[in-house]
């Protein structure tokens, strides 16, 4: 056993720079632009969504408050492909991968600007721009939502992205005319967009 022991670690070597898809992919940024709000903004916006969002209740302890969506993971899509999340809210992703092989949640500029995860209520995501679902199982991941925008959804692994495995991750403005005066930036980007596509932005009023 003992004179494998070299062989194993060298293996483990060779694993990391290999072709290892299964591998979580470590967080990259992209610096393309600025965040719209500053640091101490998004932290005091996810303060009061996980006050919405957590609520003790008696005998129950803690339990969650907020929306749910709800994807399917498998060989090679994303079940709805379009997900739309609401900017200032905390948002419970159900993912849930029906395949026989690990398939990834995420994009490098959705968790860049448009979310982050939270962890709360026992889960244990790590901040990486690709949530890895293993085979026949499910996971929830709790997501603070930030900046408004179209995102690419796809799986980490390139050939199931090839063949099918992408969508899109939409986060609409803060709905409420409350949360739309709280992140006046998030508006103004809002209705600089509508007007350039024909005048939409009036409906937040
Ligand atoms: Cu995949």
């Amino acid at each position: 056993m003992k004179r494998w022991m070299p062989l194993f670690g060298l293996s483990l070597v060779l694993g990391c720079s290999g072709p290892a898809v299964e591998a979580p992919p470590q967080s990259r940024h992209l610096h393309d632009r600025e965040p719209l709000l500053t640091e101490d903004q998004y932290a005091e916006g996810k303060r009061r969504a996980l006050a919405k969002a957590v609520k003790a209740v008696e005998g129950r302890g803690l339990v969650f408050n907020g929306e749910t969506e709800y994807v399917y993971l498998s060989d090679f899509q994303f079940d709805p492909s379009v997900i739309r999340f609401r900017a200032g809210t905390i948002t419970r992703v159900r993912l849930n991968n029906i395949a026989r092989v690990t398939h990834y949640f995420g994009g490098e500029e959705f968790f860049q600007y448009g979310a982050e995860v939270v962890n709360i209520l026992g889960t244990d995501v790590p901040t990486i721009d690709h949530i890895p679902v293993p085979p026949l199982s499910s996971r929830d991941i709790y997501l603070y939502i930030k900046d408004p925008g179209r995102y690419s959804l796809h799986c980490f692994v390139p050939t199931h992205q090839r063949q099918g495995m992408e969508g899109i991750l939409e986060v609409l403005p803060a709905a409420t005319s409350e949360a739309a005066a709280s992140v006046p930036a998030i508006r103004a980007l809002w209705l600089r967009a509508s007007t350039k596509k024909g005048g939409h932005g009036a409906s937040l009023e």
